[in-house]
C-alpha cells in the first residue's frame, strides 16, 4: 500500500507563474542540498520557472522560521519551504530544536495567508538521513514541493 500518494492529481503546468521560496539550513548540507535539489526540480518539473524559485540559507534548521519570515516579506511568494536536517546526538538538544521548528512553523501557517511546508528531516542518524534525501525511502524535497503546489492548486 502506498501511503503517500498525492491527494490532488498534479499537471505539469500547475506551477508555471508561481513564486516559490525556499529555505535552506546549512547544518547537514549533505542532507539538505539533497532535500533542495529535490524540491526544485519538482518545482521545474511541474512548470515553475528559474526566475519564480528565491532559495536563501540560514546557518541552522533553528534559523529557517526566521529565514521565513525574511523572504516572505522581502519577496512574497505563493508558498515557502522549509529544509532542514536534525540528526539526534547525545544531549536533548534534538528535542529541543524538532519542537521548536514545528511550533514555529505552525504559527507561520496560522499568521501568514499562504502555506509554509515542513521539509525538515528529524532522524536518528545519518543512514535515516540519507534514505529519506533520496534514498531507499524516497526524497522528502519531492514531497515537499509537490505539497506546496498542491496547497496553491
Ligand atoms: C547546534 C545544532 C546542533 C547540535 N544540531 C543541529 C542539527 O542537527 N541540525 C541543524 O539544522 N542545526 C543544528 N544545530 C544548529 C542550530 O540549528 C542553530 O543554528 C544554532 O543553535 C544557532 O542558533
Amino acid at each position: 500500500m502506498q501511503i503517500n500518494t498525492p491527494i490532488i492529481k498534479l499537471n505539469n503546468s500547475d506551477a508555471n507563474g508561481k513564486k516559490f521560496g525556499i529555505v535552506k539550513a546549512l547544518w547537514n548540507s549533505e542532507i539538505t542540498n539533497r532535500l533542495h535539489d529535490g524540491c526544485y526540480n519538482t518545482l521545474l518539473k511541474y512548470g515553475a520557472e528559474i526566475k519564480d524559485i528565491n532559495t536563501i540559507t540560514v546557518p541552522g534548521s533553528f534559523e529557517l522560521i526566521y529565514g521565513a519570515k525574511k523572504i516572505f516579506k522581502d519577496y512574497k511568494p505563493d508558498a515557502i519551504i522549509l529544509i532542514g536536517s536534525i540528526i539526534k546526538g547525545e544531549t536533548p538538544h534534538f528535542n529541543f530544536i524538532s519542537q521548536s521548528i514545528s511550533d514555529g512553523v505552525k504559527d507561520l501557517n496560522i499568521l501568514f495567508d499562504i502555506p509554509f511546508l515542513f521539509c525538515v528531516l528529524t532522524d536518528l542518524n545519518q543512514e535515516q538521513a540519507l534514505n529519506r534525501s533520496g534514498g531507499s525511502a524516497g526524497n522528502k524535497g519531492v514531497d515537499a514541493a509537490i505539497a506546496a503546489i498542491q496547497l496553491i492548486k
